[in-house]
């Protein structure tokens, strides 16, 4: 291993030779499939996951069950102490774990530790939450009677998560469930093991101080089937998926069909709109990081970029000018603002939309092409790219479909309506079978309807993107990008991107089970609406 992956991997006392284990059900074990964790940057392999057989992954939700058995008594406030010494662990180690995100998943590290630092935000609003948790009292038509929507815990919770967001999409759901009172079992993506071996290992330090079962947040590392029994156990109420919109709804339908909740995280299609009184000095810099930052592998990316006619040469000749200045490098240092993509097959799906691009004609600005000289040919480095298509139909594959990559689309508009129009005409659903069947769909999302960014300093613009016939995404923003939401809103996106909600808001109202509770305190008993059953 290299120095500089040994350097990263050792301040989090994962071992640097032999195999690693990837199950923890308050045990560390696995004896299943190995895994490898593959450096996107250099192309080594990391690290040997020992992942969870068959019987490890039932074992260890058989443990789960029984953690969440004793866990859901403990009082609220006391789990949210719990969560505040995760806060403090994970803070203690905040630098460590965002250079082993940036050497494992990609991302640069001021991305890698902002990261880190949204599992913190998020577990912080949740100590707040496990004291404010509340039902509420309902005004009964009897008399003498009381009516209480009570919330309890649900059971065990699966979090399936993406590889774009190794550490803080976990986090979302960790710190709602626990402060919820449930257990939760993870399955990370199979391409980054190592940051949930560590963010476990983190964790577990915390409940055994605590005298807690270490099932309470337990880890199954591994592929489809470590999924598919996750999704499919009737004893899992809830599963949070983030992933692909192919991926998303197999999971939701197979969830569904056993009555089971899910909450759903599928990419996004994002557009920003750019209005002729914008300031420029903050679009242009907004757009960039939105389309260029984290190499365009935020389910938040921008992807599609509307102008109006009065602006749109000057804003694209700046923008592509920033394109062009930025240079690759390794994540871990500390200038580098374009990290590689996250793997091979990510890569190809960059080099076939270039290729689609140069097909349909449109016009590249720039980019459109991989880094092929030394160091970058060791990783997935790739060219930021900013094309123009011709066709300005929203229903064309170009704009209809998400790529996973740092490729930006530009198209011009003539009045606010239109450009609206464009940001919402994505479909409900993809119907592109080609693209949902793809060896490659995991890292095509197709899903639509997560973010928007309208940029502009005219109220009555504003007023028209927020309202009823403005944005239809689940995020919708002014004069900030499409990308980087905080953790005190809920997250998460409309139609094709799975109406689910994570992080803040009222999200947490989806980890408990809701009971209507009817209480009688008089001596009489009189039925509801009037009835009368007196023989
Ligand atoms: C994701 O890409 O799955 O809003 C999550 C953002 C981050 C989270 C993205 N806070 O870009």
């Amino acid at each position: 291993l290299s120095s500089r992956a040994s350097g990263v991997l050792s301040a989090l006392n994962i071992p640097t030779s032999g195999e690693v284990h990837g199950v923890y059900d308050g045990q560390w074990k696995g004896s299943g499939d190995i895994m490898e964790s593959v450096c996107p940057t250099t192309g080594e392999v990391l690290a040997r996951v020992k992942t969870a057989s068959p019987e490890e992954t039932e074992i260890a939700l058989e443990k789960t069950r029984e953690a969440y058995a004793s866990f859901r008594n403990l009082p609220a406030p006391r789990r949210g102490e719990i969560l505040r010494q995760i806060r403090t662990a994970l803070s203690d180690k905040r630098e460590e774990l965002g250079a082993l995100v940036s050497l494992e998943m990609g991302k640069i590290k001021t991305e890698g530790i902002g990261e880190v630092q949204e599992f913190i935000d998020i577990c912080d609003y949740a100590v707040g939450l496990s004291r404010m948790m509340n039902g509420r009292v309902v005004a009964s038509e009897r008399p003498g009677h009381s009516i209480l929507e009570v919330p309890n815990p649900l059971g065990v919770v699966a979090v399936l998560s993406a590889f774009n967001f190794p550490v803080a999409v976990y986090g979302w759901n960790l710190a709602l469930s626990l402060a919820a009172g449930n257990a939760t079992i993870w399955k990370p993506s199979p391409t980054t093991p190592l940051c949930s071996i560590a963010v476990t290992s983190i964790i577990a330090e915390v409940l055994k101080k605590n005298e807690l079962p270490g099932a309470v947040a337990g880890l199954v590392t591994g592929g489809k089937d470590v999924g598919e029994a996750l999704v499919n156990s009737h004893d899992v109420p809830l599963v949070s998926f983030t992933g692909s919109e192919r991926v998303g709804r197999i999971v939701g339908q197979a969830v569904a069909s056993r009555f089971g909740k899910v909450i759903l995280e599928l990419g996004g299609n994002n557009a920003s709109i750019v209005m002729p009184d914008a300031d420029m000095s903050l679009a242009i810099p907004g757009v960039f990081f939105g389309s260029v930052g984290t190499a365009g592998q935020r389910c938040t990316s921008t992807r599609r970029l509307f102008l109006h006619r009065d602006i749109a040469t000057g804003f694209l000749e700046k923008l592509r000018k920033l394109y062009m200045s930025i240079k690759p490098g390794d994540p871990l240092a500390a200038d580098t603002l374009l990290g590689p993509m996250h793997n091979k097959a990510a890569v190809s799906v960059y080099d076939g939309t270039v290729e689609h691009l140069q097909s349909i004609s449109a016009e590249v600005l720039c980019g459109g092409k991989k880094f092929n000289e030394a160091p970058f040919n060791a990783g997935n480095f790739v060219r930021p790219t900013i094309a123009v298509p011709r066709s300005v139909d929203m229903k064309d594959k170009i704009w209809s479909t998400e790529t996973f990559a740092p490729i930006l689309n530009a198209a011009v508009f003539d009045d606010l309506e239109q450009a609206i129009e464009w940001n919402n005409a994505v479909p409900q659903v993809s119907e592109d079978q080609s693209v949902l069947e793809s060896p490659k769909a995991e890292v095509v999302a197709t899903s639509q309807g997560l973010s928007s960014s309208l940029w502009t300093r005219d109220v009555r613009n504003i007023g028209k993107w927020l309202g009823p016939s403005g944005s239809d995404a689940g995020i919708v923003n002014v004069n900030a990008g499409t990308s980087g939401a905080e953790i005190g809103a809920s997250f998460g996106g409309n139609k094709s991107t799975g109406w689910g909600r994570e992080s803040g808001g009222d999200a947490w109202k989806q980890y408990v089970r809701w009971s209507a509770c009817t209480i009688n305190f008089s001596d009489e008993a009189p039925l509801a609406q009037g009835v009368n059953f007196s023989l």
